[in-house]
């Protein structure tokens, strides 16, 4: 399979190419266009060509026809989805493409809704107008990669914009896909993809003057990357980086909901989300009878074939990243840790060449040790105890992230103000990414900047302006 890039609702070819692989087999699925500055360009040229392209109401149908007709393709964009990432492929179907459809078919309600700010004063009446920034560029990884590449685009198109995006290198299948089904629905340049690696492709993008504003989600040292060289431009600038995101559980929690919400937090996606609960703090009155329960729990997760639909944890993205996370594990159990589960596990033929890793639950390690503070993005968690509500949210606060928590507890007032402790941007209380599409998403500390979600992405992929009528 030879994946395109889509400019001006051109599939084109590259002068050179890039193979994809299956990281479940180790198999080249698809070649993807190595794209250089010029390609970049001629991308952002179409996109700069198309500004203007649509009133709301214009645009909300175009939405609406590009969440129809991705919902029309689940079940194949679902396999492509598990095949490139090597997510189970139950959980596409279930969660990653439902959420790419929702995308479109939010922010298109939201333009149709979309209410503005008169300020009148004495003799004068100011109106406030959202306008489009112009030409977007929006750089997106390898997790979650419709999901996360439709919650940039749907609401960058919804404020009139035209926008060229650069998937990730390692899963370019549904982009694609995506540019196929948009090239149908949306005038010539509104939406430009454009494939190949960060530094050349991504970076040409965060470089390219044209270009206005740049919504990045990916690692927190690729998001300061982007941040010198786009700050100095004067972009605009959304970040959605890492996290090591604490899931605190107290005396007196619910274990019937603690357990399952703990391994689903842990290893939901191979632990490979920003919002994963990699660091478990557990109160000591419970600590021994929750660690029971969750060892049992993550002993039952299937490992294996993402196609079956009986597998809970799929491949992890990449051999490079399995070993990235194998060496993380390896480094917690030379430092004195007690490791449950972890290691290679022994699959037949083809997946015997694919980047599997068993849930691997770390113990017995202060909440300082590489291994709790560091963002590791796969099936490994960390079990701190601790005593006292004041131990619990120091643990939690003393990493250099920010991004989300969650809170067990029948005691709401602790539940409120553990919540209102907590150093970051997202808090769940009895659950764990439970998502409202209107409330904020985002981080603090290195976790990132700024907000998405709701009227939060309406207000960055906008500019306001201010019009002052005297009367
Ligand atoms: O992501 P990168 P990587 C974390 C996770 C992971 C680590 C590294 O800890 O192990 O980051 O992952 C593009 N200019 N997260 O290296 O490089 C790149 O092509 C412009 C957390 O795979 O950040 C891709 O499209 N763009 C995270 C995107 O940036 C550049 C999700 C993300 O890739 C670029 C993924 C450059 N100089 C990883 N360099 C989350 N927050 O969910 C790369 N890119």
């Amino acid at each position: 399979m030879k994946v395109s890039n889509w400019i001006a609702n051109e599939a084109t070819s590259a002068s050179a190419w890039l193979d994809d692989l299956n990281p479940a087999t180790s198999e080249v699925i698809a070649r993807i266009p190595r794209s250089t500055a010029q390609d970049v360009d001629a991308a952002v040229q179409a996109a700069k060509a198309a500004q203007g392209w649509a009133e709301a109401p214009e645009r909300a149908r175009m939405l609406r026809a590009i969440a129809d007709a991705l919902e029309a393709r689940i079940d194949e964009l679902a396999e492509l989805e598990s095949r490139d990432q090597g997510k189970p492929v139950s959980l596409a179907r279930a969660v990653d493409i439902p959420r790419a459809v929702a995308n479109f078919r939010f922010f298109a309600s939201a333009i149709e809704q979309e209410t503005l700010e008169h300020h009148p004063m004495p003799g004068a009446l100011n109106t406030t107008h959202r306008k489009p920034i112009g030409v977007c560029g929006l750089i997106t990884p390898w997790n979650l990669p419709l999901y996360l590449l439709t919650w940039k685009v749907a609401p960058a198109l919804a404020m009139g914009n035209t926008l060229v995006a650069k998937p990730s290198e390692l899963t370019p299948l549904t982009a694609d896909a995506l540019g196929r089904i948009c090239a149908d629905i949306l005038p010539p340049g509104v939406l430009n993809i454009v494939h190949g690696l960060g530094p050349e492709a991504g970076q040409a993008l965060v470089e390219h003057p044209y270009v206005k504003a740049i919504s990045f989600t990916g690692g927190t040292d690729t998001g300061r990357r982007v941040a010198a060289t786009a700050a100095p431009m004067f972009k605009k600038l959304s970040l959605e980086l890492g996290g090591k995101n604490a899931t605190v559980i107290f005396d007196d929690a619910d274990l019937d909901e603690a357990v399952p919400g703990a391994v689903r937090a842990a290893f939901a996606n191979q632990g490979e989300i920003c919002l994963c609960g990699s660091r478990i703090l557990v109160q000591s009155g419970i600590h021994d009878a929750f660690v029971a329960r969750f060892l049992e729990a993550v002993g039952e997760l299937v490992v294996g074939d993402p196609a079956d639909p009986a597998t809970d944890v799929g491949a992890l993205n990449s051999l490079a990243h399995r070993d990235k996370v194998q060496g993380y594990v390896e480094g917690a159990f030379e430092e004195g840790a007690k490791v449950y589960g972890g290691g290679i596990p022994d699959l037949p033929a083809p997946f015997d060449a694919g980047a599997f890793l068993r849930p691997a639950v770390i113990a017995d390690l202060p909440h300082t040790a590489r291994c709790a503070v560091e963002e590791i993005f796969g099936p490994v968690v960390t079990l701190h105890p601790f005593d006292t509500e004041a131990e619990a949210v120091e643990m939690a606060n003393h990493v250099e992230y920010g991004l989300a928590a969650s809170v067990w507890t029948r005691d709401l007032s602790r539940a409120h103000r553990v919540s209102q402790a907590l150093d970051v941007g997202m808090v769940w209380v009895n659950t764990w990414l439970l998502r409202d599409l209107r409330v904020p998403f985002g981080g603090v500390k290195n976790s990132g900047v700024g907000r998405e979600g709701g009227r939060w992405s309406m207000e960055f992929y906008s500019e306001n302006k201010n019009i002052c009528v005297k009367l």
